[in-house]
C-alpha cells in the first residue's frame, strides 16, 4: 500500500466509485470505508446541482443501524481505483456507455450483476478496460426510500471476465475486503455465474408467475409439471457451454435445497414484480434459452416462462 493508503497496483487514489445507488449499491457503500467511497451520478442528473451526497440509514446485519452520507463523484475529482457496477442486469450497458469514457481506461470495473449475459455484453464491448463480474450473495433491500437493509449475510466472489483483469484480481478483492464483508478471489467466475443462475433459473420465475414465497413453488402443480424438463434443458445447455456438467437430477436437487433454504423469501423477481419493475428474466432463463437456440438445444420451457414473465403485470 502507497501511503495514501492506495493499492500501488490499482490505478488512482483509492477510492471505490458505484454506478447504481440501489440496494446493493448502498449496502457495499454503506460498509465501505467512509470518505473511501463516491457514487457515480446518472447521465446528465440533476443531483449534482447542489446535492453533493447521499444520506441513508443502514440497517446492518447485526441489527445495529447507521446513517450513511456517500457523496457524489466530482468529476473534477481524482478518478477512482476501482467501479462497482449495481445496476440491473438490463440498465447496466447503457448505464456504463455514458459513465466509462470519463474514466480511467486502467481502471477495473465489478459487474454485479445476477444472471448472465449482461457481463459477457460489457466484456465484449469494452475488451480493453479490465472487467471483473462478482457473485454474491449478500442480500439488501430498501423498505422504504431512505433505509437499507442488509437482510441476508453472505459471501462474494469475484473473478475476471477479460484478460487484462487477472492482474488486478487480488488488488481488487483486497479493496472490497475493506468493507468487512467476506470476499473471496475467483479464477473461474463464469462458472460461479451459472451455478447461480441454474438455481435463479428453477425459482426465481416460478415465485413470479404463481406470485408466491421461495418455498411454496416446491409442491405447487405448474412447478411439478415443469421443473423436470426445465432441469434437463439447463443440464444440456451447461454441456453444450463447456460448463461443469452436471445432471438434470443434481440441478433439481441444488433448487430444492435452495428453495427450502430460503422458503419464506419473496424472490427478487416476485419483489421486482410487486413493484412494478422490469425483471430480469432475460438474464435467467432468456438467457438460458439463447444459449440453447445457439447449440440446437430444445429450451421450450425456458423460453415458456421467459414469455410468461414478460407477459405479467405488476402485482402487489
Ligand atoms: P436496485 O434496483 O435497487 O438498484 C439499481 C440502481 O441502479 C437503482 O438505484 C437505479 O436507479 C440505478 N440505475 C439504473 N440505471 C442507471 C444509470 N444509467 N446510471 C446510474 N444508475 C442507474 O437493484 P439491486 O437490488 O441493488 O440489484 C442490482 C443488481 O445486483 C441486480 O442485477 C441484482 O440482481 C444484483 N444483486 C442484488 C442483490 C440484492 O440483495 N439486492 C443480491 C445479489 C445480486
Ligand atoms: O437469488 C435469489 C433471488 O431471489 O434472486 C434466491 C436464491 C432465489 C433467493 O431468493
Amino acid at each position: 500500500m502507497s501511503r495514501h493508503g492506495a493499492n500501488p497496483l490499482l490505478p488512482g487514489s483509492g477510492l471505490i466509485a458505484i454506478l447504481g445507488a440501489g440496494s446493493l449499491g448502498r449496502l457495499w457503500a454503506g460498509y465501505l470505508p467512509a470518505g473511501k467511497v463516491a457514487f457515480i451520478p446518472r447521465h446528465n442528473a440533476t443531483v449534482d446541482a447542489g446535492v453533493e451526497s447521499l444520506s441513508y440509514r443502514l440497517q446492518r446485519f447485526d441489527g445495529s443501524a447507521l446513517s450513511v452520507t456517500v457523496p457524489w463523484l466530482d468529476s473534477s475529482a481524482t478518478p477512482p481505483s476501482v467501479l462497482l457496477v449495481t445496476t440491473k442486469a438490463g440498465d447496466t450497458l447503457d448505464a456504463l456507455q455514458s459513465t466509462l469514457p470519463d474514466l480511467p481506461p486502467a481502471m477495473p470495473v465489478v459487474l454485479f450483476q445476477n444472471g448472465m449475459g449482461s457481463q459477457q455484453a460489457v466484456a465484449e464491448r469494452w475488451p480493453h478496460q479490465p472487467i471483473l463480474a462478482a457473485s454474491t450473495t449478500e442480500g439488501a433491500n430498501r423498505p422504504e426510500p431512505g433505509r437499507t437493509v442488509h437482510a441476508g449475510k453472505g459471501e462474494t466472489w469475484v473473478g475476471p471476465l477479460t484478460d487484462n483483469a487477472t492482474s488486478l484480481l487480488s488488488a481488487v478483492v483486497q479493496a472490497l475486503t475493506a468493507s468487512g464483508l467476506r470476499v473471496h478471489p475467483e479464477t473461474n467466475i463464469q462458472q460461479r455465474l451459472w451455478d447461480k443462475l441454474v438455481i435463479n433459473a428453477g425459482i426465481n420465475a416460478f415465485t413470479a408467475l404463481l406470485n408466491c414465497r421461495n418455498g411454496d413453488i416446491l409442491t405447487h402443480p405448474f412447478y411439478l409439471e415443469y421443473i423436470g424438463t426445465l432441469c434437463t434443458e439447463i443440464a444440456a445447455v451447461l454441456a453444450a457451454e463447456g460448463g461443469q456438467p452436471l445432471a438434470p437430477e443434481a440441478i433439481r436437487r441444488r433448487i430444492e435445497t435452495v428453495a427450502r433454504s430460503t422458503s419464506e423469501n419473496t424472490s427478487s423477481m416476485l419483489s421486482d414484480r410487486q413493484q412494478g419493475r422490469t425483471t430480469e428474466i432475460d438474464f435467467i432463463n432468456g438467457y438460458v434459452a439463447r444459449r440453447g437456440r445457439v447449440h440446437g438445444i430444445d429450451v421450450s420451457v425456458n423460453q415458456m416462462l421467459t414469455q410468461r414473465v414478460h407477459q405479467l403485470l405488476p402485482h402487489s
